[in-house]
């Protein structure tokens, strides 16, 4: 139909991505995800999407598939939430993470560019770009210092987004988001590791949950609504970064000690440092100033931290109990 809005997402296996995706289709968007090649099918997040979503093959690190999957879908708008997102393996690849996370956003800006500069563009920015802070909180003018491969990477995304808006009068924006979170984050991060690792205790399924830093300080908040932002922001008249998060810092032991909580647990008996999930360098303290975005966009969150522990923990404790054999066996 020529007046469907037609819209690719990058990433769409990600947590982002399936939200994201969920969203646009209540919107009533045709939505096509750009999954790359894999020996297996990786779709747990979208499994209940499919049917109402198209799949193609593409893959940041491969030019040509971008400029064909542009030329044949003709998108209105393209979010660029595609990465590789684990701090940690970034400083052991970190070569790759600059291929997917920098240079990547370089080949998707160059496709529009070619095939149709009235494409909308999102890049997913990440709060991990301020690094060693210095000033809290952080806004859009604070001054970045990255403290990873990933934050470096990330930090190229975003200013090419903005150069190529500068130079080209392209529509791009960037999103700076703060740590968001959901059954759908990936194991390795540190929200859902406390998640499952709690529930594992709960259940008697472990005896302990080893952690790195447990000082560090984040601004969490709830991943459904973040990606509502990233539409609005492709929607307004002008294209504009922002920040967001929810204007609240917490450290990992106050996650832990919310999680056990929930389960009536005393976190501390179970908790252990291990050296090997420190980091060669850390950020210590993020901390959103989201005031553009309440003012501007009207978007604010609403789900707190609690609420948000509690969302992650009840979902764990029920996947675990599905997926415990039954007594006996
Ligand atoms: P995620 O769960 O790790 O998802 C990353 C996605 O990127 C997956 O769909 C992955 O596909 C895809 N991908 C990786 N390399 C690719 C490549 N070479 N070509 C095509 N696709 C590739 O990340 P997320 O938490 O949803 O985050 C979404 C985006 O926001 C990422 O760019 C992340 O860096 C950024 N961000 C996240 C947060 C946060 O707190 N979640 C905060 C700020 C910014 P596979 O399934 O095939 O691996
Ligand atoms: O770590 C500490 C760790 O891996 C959070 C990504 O989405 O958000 C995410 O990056 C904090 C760090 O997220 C463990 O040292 C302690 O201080 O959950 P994380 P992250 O590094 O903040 C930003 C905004 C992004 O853009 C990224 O893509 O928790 N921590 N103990 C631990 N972290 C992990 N993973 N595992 C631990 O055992």
């Amino acid at each position: 139909m020529a007046s469907e809005r037609r819209v690719l997402v990058t990433g769409i296996t990600g947590q982002d991505g399936s939200y994201l995706a969920e969203l646009l289709v209540e919107k009533g968007y045709h939505v096509t995800g750009m999954v790359r090649r894999s020996s297996s099918e990786n779709f747990e997040r979208i499994a209940h999407l499919v049917d109402r979503i198209e799949l193609r093959q593409g893959d940041l690190l491969d030019q040509l598939s971008l400029v064909n999957l542009l030329q044949d879908l003709q998108p209105h708008e393209v979010y660029n939430l595609a990465a590789q997102s684990f701090v940690p393996t970034s400083f052991s690849q970190p070569i790759l993470t600059a291929e997917f996370t920098a240079l990547g956003v370089t080949r998707l800006l160059e496709a529009i560019r070619l095939v149709d500069p009235t494409i909308r563009f999102y890049q997913a920015s990440s709060s991990e770009m301020f690094g060693n802070v210095p000033e809290s909180p952080q806004s859009e003018t604070t001054p970045f210092q990255p403290r990873s491969p990933y934050g470096v990477a990330k930090l190229y995304g975003h200013w090419i987004t903005l150069n190529y808006r500068e130079s080209y009068g392209l529509f791009t924006c960037s999103g700076i988001l703060f740590n968001h979170e959901s059954p759908r984050r990936g194991r390795e991060f540190v929200t859902r590791k406390i998640a499952e690792g709690a529930s594992r205790v709960a259940l008697g399924l472990a005896e302990r949950l080893e952690l790195g830093n447990l000082d560090a300080r984040r601004d969490w908040g709830y991943a459904p609504e973040y990606v509502e932002v990233m539409w609005l922001m492709l929607q307004q008249e002008r294209p504009v970064d922002y920040v967001i998060g929810t204007g609240e810092q917490h450290t990992t032991r106050e996650f832990c000690e919310v999680a056990f909580a929930h389960l009536g647990l005393d976190y501390r008996p179970y908790v252990q440092v291990a050296p090997r999930f420190l980091r060669p360098a850390e950020v210590n303290s993020l901390l959103a100033d989201a005031s553009k975005a309440h003012r501007e966009l009207d978007w604010k969150p609403r789900t707190s931290f609690t609420e948000l522990v509690q969302i992650m923990v009840d979902a764990e404790v029920d996947r675990l109990r599905r997926e415990k054999p039954p007594e006996g066996r």
